[in-house]
């Protein structure tokens, strides 16, 4: 196949894979914008290189022509976790939707493999729309917590180095470290909630402080120039405290000043 054709049957995957990033981080920010725990750190994705394609194609015994059918990760989605039990609300998250079907999946974490290797598959159909029409491609999103990801992509690398071919001593090692990597991540459980009720009062606090700032620019731009140097004076004071109360109390306090001007005016 030319360069030309590789480009004609790629390019959809491209757009898509841009897509479904874009969908999967904002799932992150509208969690975290309404104040809500994310399951979702951070999103990554790729488009398969050519050189892989082919490589996998032989290795799968997949004929050219069935390159779309034959290989499910053209299109790949990767999206990291603060821990285990948020893979399987985003497992769910992705059951849920009705942008994509899921065709089938694979829990490498409950049946992990001889290397080591832990990541939850998923297997969707997404329908992708361009100016030519729709054409369903297929996509592999892998879900996997930080330190299933710091693990793979340090063996993953070390595979290209070795040609595939690691040596028994360093692959025993790294399937001591994929274990060692999963004691981290069931270590990590035990303290999820408290972890995640200071991440999620973090980031109230952090909102409260976004919307103040906002409400004293109001101010400003309403022309009650006196009043919001009054309140920026009395911010400052009260963000060197460590009471989140006071801060709310103060949230609530230039909002209902800023509705009695809106009132007025
Ligand atoms: P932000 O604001 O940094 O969160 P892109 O084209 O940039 O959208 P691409 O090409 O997939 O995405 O980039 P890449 O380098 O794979 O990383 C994707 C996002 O994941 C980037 O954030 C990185 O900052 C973030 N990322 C990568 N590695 C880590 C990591 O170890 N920890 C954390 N927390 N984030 C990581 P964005 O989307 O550019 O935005
Ligand atoms: P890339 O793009 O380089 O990551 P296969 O198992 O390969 O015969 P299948 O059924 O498609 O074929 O694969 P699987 O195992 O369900 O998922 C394949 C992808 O999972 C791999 O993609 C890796 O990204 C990841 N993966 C699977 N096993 C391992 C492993 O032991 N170590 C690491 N680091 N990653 C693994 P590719 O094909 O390598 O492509």
């Amino acid at each position: 196949m030319q360069l030309q054709e590789w480009k004609t049957i790629l390019t959809p995957y491209e757009y898509a894979v841009e897509e479904l990033k874009v969908k999967f981080k904002n799932i992150r920010k509208e969690l975290r914008r309404n104040g809500d725990y994310s399951p979702i750190e951070f999103v990554t994705g790729r488009v398969k290189k050519v050189s892989s394609i082919l490589s996998k194609a032989k290795r799968l015994n997949v004929s050219l022509d069935n390159i779309e059918s034959g290989i499910e990760d053209i299109a790949g989605i990767r999206i990291m976790c603060q821990f285990v039990e948020d893979i399987y609300t985003v497992v769910n998250m992705i059951k849920n939707r009705e942008d994509m079907t899921v065709m089938y999946e694979k829990d490498y974490i409950k049946n992990y493999k001889d290397s080591g290797y832990r990541s939850y598959h998923i297997i969707v159909k997404y329908p992708f729309q361009s100016t030519k029409g729709k054409k369903e491609i297929l996509a592999e999103i892998q879900i996997r917590t930080l330190a299933m990801n710091f693990w793979a992509t340090i063996e993953h690398s070390l595979k290209y180095k070795f040609d595939h071919d690691v040596p028994k001593e360093i692959s025993t090692r790294l399937r001591s470290a994929a274990d060692a990597a999963f004691k981290l991540d069931e270590e990590m459980s035990e303290i999820r909630e408290t972890i995640v009720t200071a991440q999620v009062m973090f980031e109230i606090k952090s909102l409260a402080i976004r919307e103040i700032l906002d409400n004293i620019q109001k101010l400003n731009e309403l022309g009650y120039i006196k009043e919001s140097i009054e309140f920026q004076e009395k911010f400052n004071k009260i963000s060197n405290v460590e009471r989140s109360e006071e801060l709310y109390e103060f949230k609530e306090e230039i909002e209902n000043i800023i509705n009695n001007y809106k009132r007025r005016n």
